[in-house]
Formats: C-alpha cells, structure tokens, sequence
C-alpha cells in the first residue's frame, strides 16, 4: 500500500484551501522573514564565507530553515508563485553554498566548533539537522524538478555514509528524524546505501555499548556536558530513556523520553519495518502504539511533560501544564500514517486525524502568523501564541504539515483505493493492472459528515474502494450510483465497495455526526467528574469570551441532552459552535475565605463551546477542554 503523493492530489476544500492560502500568503513570508530577522539564513551565508559575523541562535537552527524550505516547496506546488520560487532559490542558494568541500553542511559546526564534528550526536542534532535538509532536498525536489537542494543532500547523505556504519565509525542521532529522511531520500534516487544507513541507524539505537554513554566520558565534549548529564544519566549512571536508546527498537514497548524524538524514531522503524518486512520491528511498534494510547490526550497531544519535553506514566495527562508539543503532534501523524501503510488498519487513521484537527492545527493560529509550542487542555488565562520562538521547531513543522496535508487523503494498492481523510478536491490514483483513476470528492466535513465521491477510471476497472469510517461514528448510509450500500465495515474499519467502476460512478457517504460527550479513563485523575465534547473529528473546548463567569473553572455541562449546534460562518473563519445550558458554582458568598462548611450555590448558565484548535484567536482568556 502506497500513499497517493501531494503532488497527485489537488486540495479544494472550504476548511483546508482557505488554511493553506493563509499557509502560503502568510505563514510562509512571515516564517521566512523571522528566519532572516534571527540569523537563521545569514548563518549558512556566514559559513559559506559570503559574509562575515558570527553564528547566530541555537546551534540546531539550521533545521528551522530546511523545515521552512520543505514547506515552500510544498506550497510552490499548491500555489505556484514565481516571486516565491525566486525566493527559495535564494535560501537555497546559500544552504548549497555553505556545504563544505567534503559534503558536510552544518553551519554552527563550521562556524563554531569546526574541529569537533561528530563528537556530540546525543545533543548537538548534526544529524538531525541533516535529516531536515534531506527531507527539504525531496521535497523540493518533487515540487520544482528541480536538482539543486538534492545534489547537496546526497553529497552530505554520502559524506554520513561514509562516516557511519558497521565496520565505520559507531554512531547515532541523539535527536531523531534522519531515519525517515534518508528512507524519503532512498525511495526518490533509487540509492540502496542510503535506506542500509537509516537501517544501521533505526537497528543500532538501544545496543550496549551505547554510544552515547561513551560520549559522556569526554570532558571536551562541544556543547558541553551539562544539557548531556542532564537527559542521559540518572544518579549519575547512563539512561538512553530520554532519546529512546535504553533498549533495541525490538524490544520497546513503552513510549519514553522525548516525545518528538519517539514520533521520529517509531516512524522511521515503521518506514524499515515496511522496506524490510521485518515483523520483529512492526511487533514492537504495535506495542509502543498500545501503549501510546494511554499517554494520548483526547486532541492527539503526546509528551505531557515540560521536563524532558516528553513522556511520562499511562493516564498522566495533566490538563492545564501539558505540554503536548505541536511537533509531537505533528510527529504522531507521520507514526500512524506509517502504522496504516503497513497494517491497513483505520484505528491508525482515526488517531492521525484526531492530532491533525485537534492536536497540531491548535498549534497556529487561525491568521497564520502566530505559534504555540506546548498545547495545554486548559488555561487559566495565562498563555497566548508567539509570533517565533528561540527555539522553532513548531512552526516551520506546521506549515510544512499543512501544505503536504494533501499526502495524507488518499493510499492505492494493486487491489483498492482507500479514501482515509474526507477532503475535496482530486486525485490521480492509479489502480488494477495501473489503470488511472481520478477522483473527487466533495464535502463540507469536518462541518458535516457528507461526502460525495465521483469516480472515473480511463477504463472500466475492477477494485475496492474502501471508505474509512471513523470511530467516532456509530451510524451511516452510503449510496452507489444512487442505490443504497449494504455491507458492513470490514475488520479494518473501511466499508470497502468492491466493483466494476465506470466514468462518473458516484458514491454518496453520509457519517452522523452527533456531539458526543467523552469521558475519559477513571485513572486520568484529573479528568474524574468532567467531560469533553467532540463531534465528529474536533474536539471542543470552552473560552470564557464565550462564557464570561468568576467561576468559569467551575464551567459545569448539566444538559449534554440539550447540545445544539449551530454553523457561524462570521466567526473564527467559520465554525460550528455547540450550545447549550449548563452551570456554574456561585462563589460570591466565600469572600475573602478560603473554607466555608456551606455547599455552593449552582447558577444555570448558557455555554458556547468551539472547535479546540481555534482557541486563543480572540486574544488571550480562560479555556478548558475538560468541564464537570
Ligand atoms: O531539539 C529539536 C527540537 O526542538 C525538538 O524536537 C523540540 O522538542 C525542541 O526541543
Ligand atoms: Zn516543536
């Protein structure tokens, strides 16, 4: 199973064209102007020797470009725009021109600790940095033709080959993600070394000797060994948990450490896993993603912890202190689009959906130029989107989410055509015997569960469609050609349409879409007592602009019977609210007391609730995802 490329897919959709207009007039002229306000660029021009100055920012900021390259790429795809193109060739030019004459790139190491290259891969992320230009090279590679980003990252993807290996020098990345990328990299140059590299690096991790407890031991470690003491050793002993290397990807089942690093890592091993066939590897996976769903909030986050960005215990998923990083977010999608490539099962896809509406869309704001990193389930009031940070990891990973998001619509095999995510617009696939098919869809989803979908093969063709229904619906209808379709959803989740299919076939899908009240485990100690609301993908939550109360903590829903909704299209660029009566405790007799052995009184209200990823787009307020 395959998934169908972006560049396959053409988006035309009132919820997702508006958001990648705003990805490419907005977020990506203002994404890049931070990056040349901070240093960002200047920085590969300074190691190029095209200017002179010092490095600028985090040693790791390379990466916040590459991620910002992949993005434009994406876009110029979608939104074609040569002052655009121009612009990236510029970047480009200058990533290209700061390469070293033996293919290594990486310009804090050149302007700051040239002689020490290689020394500190649990912290200094050279290859991690390198695993973002890799994915930006094919990216804009796919996107333009063009060869220019390409040829630098396989000179640099050879330079690490030579370097790393069996029967080469031992090493790993102490940050995740180049796995993925040298697969991205094998798969479009065809270049066997380059998927045996993200093999060696996906099966070393969690091996004794650990590399990076032998790191540990040199006292003129660049970065220094502050930051590396800290996440590698407990009582002053070694533990690879924090960047997954405590065991071999075999013999994992618990997601620990770092929550990015863990998506990076797990997606990699499912990307090996695939290339390999190797059921040891996809074992474990399915005990990790066992596990990752008692460490998930009900919006997709992973990672609840600010102390090591990551994971914690089962259940542990505080609400107002998540962290739930947007990247984790963006990560787990990248996990479970793997997860279903190779078990073709829908469970993937409902998490992958739930992180996109939810988890990783709360992370921009709805104008595009505004970035949270840590995505909490509540506030007292106290939070509110940045424009950038010193560390931006998250919003150049937005914003290349958002442009490929095309890529996550549709997969194909010989046999069938899953339809996954319910977006309008078209795709190219190619089915039974590469027969060509194109397809549309249209709907008003995530608004309304109705979708309509036209097929027209170039021939008549024989194959299965299959219709992902989601697991938040308990009741649907679906129509071929106009007649109903009985059968049931198979054990993968899909209702698969098995037929001859002819030019103009149309099949009607209707999912019901009720408000649903959701509880959460009775071990989540936080949530004991409260609920959430969701309907369809999106989960709700409540801001006191909407339900203004003293005691909006106390925001309680006592008529979830009485749940209207209702579509406004002039707020927050359109979206349905969910109304109804709920309650609140009345403080005004407490004062100034802290006790009283007097029970509260309880106020009837009215309570607006609205789709959790556009809070905090009205300034900055109260909000709780979870009420009583
Ligand atoms: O270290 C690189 C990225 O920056 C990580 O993925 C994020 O958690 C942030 O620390
Ligand atoms: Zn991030």
């Amino acid at each position: 199973m395959k998934a169908i490329p972006f560049t396959a897919v053409t988006i035309n959709d009132r919820f997702w064209s508006p958001r990648q207009k705003t990805n490419s007039e907005a977020t990506i002229p203002h994404e890049l102007a931070q990056c040349r306000t901070t240093g960002r660029i200047d920085n590969f021009a300074k190691a190029a020797g095209l200017m002179s100055g010092d490095f600028e920012g985090i040693f790791f900021n390379d990466s916040d470009v590459h991620k910002w390259v992949e993005a434009a790429s994406y876009t110029l795809w979608t939104h074609p725009n040569p002052q655009w193109e121009a612009e990236l060739d510029e970047v480009i030019a200058k990533i290209a021109a700061s390469q070293q004459s033996d293919g290594y790139l990486n310009s804090y190491f050149t302007l700051v600790e040239p002689t020490k290259r290689w020394q500190n891969l649990g912290m200094m992320h050279e290859l991690y940095c390198a695993g973002h230009l890799f994915e930006a090279a094919v990216a804009h590679y796919q996107a333009t033709g063009k060869q220019t980003l390409l040829d630098v990252a396989c000179r640099f993807a050879d330079l690490i080959d030579n370097t790393f290996g069996p029967d080469k020098r031992d090493g790993l990345p102490g940050h995740e993600g180049i796995e993925l990328a040298l697969v991205k990299l094998a798969r479009l140059t065809g270049e066997a070394r380059y998927m045996s590299l993200a093999e060696y690096f996906v099966r070393r991790r969690g091996h004794s000797p650990s590399i990076f407890e032998k790191e540990l031991e040199n006292p003129d470690l660049p970065g220094g060994l502050g930051a590396y003491q800290h996440h590698f050793t407990r009582d002053g002993k070694f533990e690879g948990h924090y960047a997954q290397a405590h065991l071999p990807i075999q013999e994992q089942t618990e997601c620990v450490g770092h929550a990015v690093r863990a998506m990076y890592l797990y997606s990699g091993a499912a990307d090996i896993a695939y290339e390999t066939d190797d059921t040891s590897i996809v074992s474990a996976l399915e005990a990790l993603w066992r596990n990752v769903e008692k460490r998930l909030y009900i919006t997709g986050g992973v990672g609840p912890s600010g102390h090591n960005e990551g994971f914690t215990q089962d259940y542990e998923l505080p609400n107002f202190s998540a962290y739930a990083e947007t990247c984790a977010s963006i990560g787990l999608i990248f996990w479970a689009h793997r997860m279903f490539l190779l078990r073709g099962e829908s469970r993937f896809v409902d998490v992958l959906e739930t992180a996109l509406y939810n988890g990783a869309l709360a992370g921009i704001s709805l104008d595009g130029t505004g970035f949270f990193y840590q995505n909490p389930l509540a506030s007292h009031g106290d939070r509110h989107r940045h424009e950038w940070f010193g560390c931006a990891c998250c919003p150049p990973n937005i914003a290349r989410l958002l442009a490929s998001v095309g890529e996550y619509i549709y997969t194909q095999s010989g046999e069938g055509l899953w339809v996954n995510l319910y977006i309008g617009g078209t795709a190219n696939a190619t089915v039974a015997g590469n027969i060509p098919v194109k397809v549309t869809q249209e709907t008003d989803y995530p608004w309304s569960g109705d979708v309509t979908l036209t097929i027209a093969p170039e021939a008549p063709v024989s194959f299965a469609l299959n219709l992902r229904i989601p697991d938040w619906c308990e009741q649907f209808e679906a129509r071929v050609n106009g007649e109903v379709y009985k059968p049931q959803v198979n054990s993968d989740g899909y209702l698969s349409i098995a037929r001859a299919w002819h030019a103009g076939d149309r099949v009607e899908l209707q999912l019901t879409m009720p408000v649903t009240s959701v509880h959460a485990h009775p071990l989540v100690r936080e949530n004991l007592g409260r609920s959430a609301l969701r309907r369809g993908p999106l989960v709700y939550c409540f801001e006191d602009i909407d339900n203004p109360n003293e005691a909006f903590q106390t925001l309680s829903l006592t008529n979830d019977g009485g749940l209207e909704t209702t579509f406004n299209s002039e707020l927050l660029g359109g979206v349905t609210l969910i109304r109804g009566t709920g309650s609140v405790l009345d403080d005004a007799e407490w004062g100034d007391n802290l006790y009283l052995d007097t029970k509260p009184n309880v106020k009837q209200v009215d309570v607006t609730a609205i789709p959790y990823y556009a809070w905090c787009n009205r300034g900055t307020g109260k909000m709780a995802v979870w009420v009583l």
